[in-house]
């Protein structure tokens, strides 16, 4: 016998109910020259897109028309842009230097323009300088994919040894020099190369890299400023920003840093718990908040994951869920979504109820994935290939799929 109409709608109800409170599923894309495609996104079932103006210099105004623009791209391919990942900050800003007063007053317009154009997150990071830092984009995985890796004693002697940085040896241990000479050693010309244009591969969605000189130069004009330093600069910035973000209805995520430490003796100040706490607390608003990137604070054993989420629930605005692997060198590789060190069950379970308890959807992406399948003949932005990230998202999704249902 078929449902009577008052339970049907009863059903349907609690089945809108139900989407609702998943995550809102999307995939980073790098924009028209990304060879992943809106339609490669949307086939992964992704109902939005995270993206970011890539092509407007630092530190300059996102226009109204040059954001509508992309927007309407990717509504054109039937998703939403809720995201923007990055709007980045300059070094300027970073470093109270130069224009950065000048950067500041453009950066709280853009927001004005982000709102005005109907987005409601803005990713953005503080780390001097680099972003994301690998040793190796083409790990190879048992399984014959491959991985992003941290190599512990390759960075080091990319540091000591290729880069040469003045004072480095203070940064490290006698056995961690001494590891780090054996590597350098053997280490063939191709692998070198390969080292140099990993650890410096720039900021993601470019293609440029920096040279020995540009980067020993840049590293330089941080000299003085510590983390208690950069600290202040980035509450000054939050104070600043902040308010105008809350009165136009956006919500800041800060990503941590990738990996969570200092490298080549640049501070790094978003790396703990503590850090996070520091942040939000410098200016409380619901507007200050983080991306959650469970793949950079999990390559510390010391950041309790859950024990953050539970914590920060509220200020969480935007997920970045990927999995990595330590060990006990200092060395990572970024795992299968639901391997590694981080208990993804647990982790979505706390996502669960953070959104129940909010009454909201919070974005998020699979973030990374192995270079798999068909995509290990093509070039792609190293992590962001199509077929290892859709496998991520497919493993995430179920868990969540699985997890609400059962707790519903
Ligand atoms: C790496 C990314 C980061 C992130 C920025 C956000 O793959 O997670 O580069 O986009 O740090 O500002």
């Amino acid at each position: 016998m078929g449902l009577s109409s008052y339970e049907a709608i009863e059903k349907q109800l609690q089945l809108k109910i139900f989407q609702k409170m998943l995550m809102h599923q999307t995939m980073r894309w790098f924009g028209p020259n990304d060879p992943v495609s809106l339609s490669d996104i949307r086939q992964a079932g992704c109902e939005g897109v995270v993206t970011a103006l890539h092509h407007i210099p630092v530190g300059e105004i996102w226009t109204v028309e040059e954001i509508n623009k992309r927007k309407n791209v990717i509504e054109e391919a039937g998703m939403t842009w809720t995201v923007i990942e990055s709007l980045p900050v300059s070094e300027d800003i970073k470093k109270q230097l130069g224009n950065y007063q000048v950067h500041i007053g453009n950066y709280k317009e853009s927001l004005r323009n982000v709102a005005a154009c109907g987005l409601k997150v803005v990713t953005y990071n503080f780390m001097p300088i680099l972003d994301w830092m690998r040793t190796d984009v083409s790990y190879t995985m048992p399984d014959g994919s491959k991985a992003l890796y941290f190599e512990r004693s390759a960075f080091i002697a990319f540091d000591l040894f290729i880069l040469k940085r003045p004072g480095a040896e203070n940064d490290y241990t006698e056995e961690e020099i001494r590891k780090a000479k054996f590597r350098f050693d053997r280490m063939t010309d191709d692998e070198e190369e390969n080292l140099y244009r990993n650890a410096l591969l720039g900021l993601p969605g470019s293609e440029e890299r920096f040279t020995e000189a540009q980067i020993l130069a840049a590293l330089k004009t941080y000299e003085g400023i510590d983390a208690a330093k950069l600290k202040q600069h980035l509450f000054y910035f939050l104070q600043q920003v902040v308010p105008v973000a809350e009165e136009c209805g956006l919500k800041m995520a800060i990503h941590p840093d990738d990996p969570p430490y200092g490298i080549l003796g640049l501070p790094r100040i978003v790396s703990t718990e503590q850090d996070a706490a520091d942040l939000l607390n410098a200016v409380p608003s619901s507007a200050n908040g983080l991306c959650f990137c469970t793949g950079s604070y999990g390559a510390r054993a010391d950041n309790d994951i859950i024990k953050m989420l539970q914590r920060f629930g509220d200020h969480v605005h935007f997920l970045h869920l990927r999995n990595t692997k330590r060990d006990a060198e200092g060395n990572f590789y970024e795992a299968d979504h639901l391997a590694g060190d981080t208990d993804m069950y647990e982790v979505i379970k706390e996502i669960v109820l953070i959104q129940r308890r909010r009454n909201i959807s919070i974005p998020m992406r699979p973030d990374h994935g192995h270079q798999m399948l068909d995509d290990l003949k093509k070039k792609t932005y190293p992590g962001y290939s199509a077929i290892g990230r859709l496998r991520g998202l497919a493993e995430l999704r179920g868990v969540e799929y699985a997890l609400n249902k059962s707790l519903s």
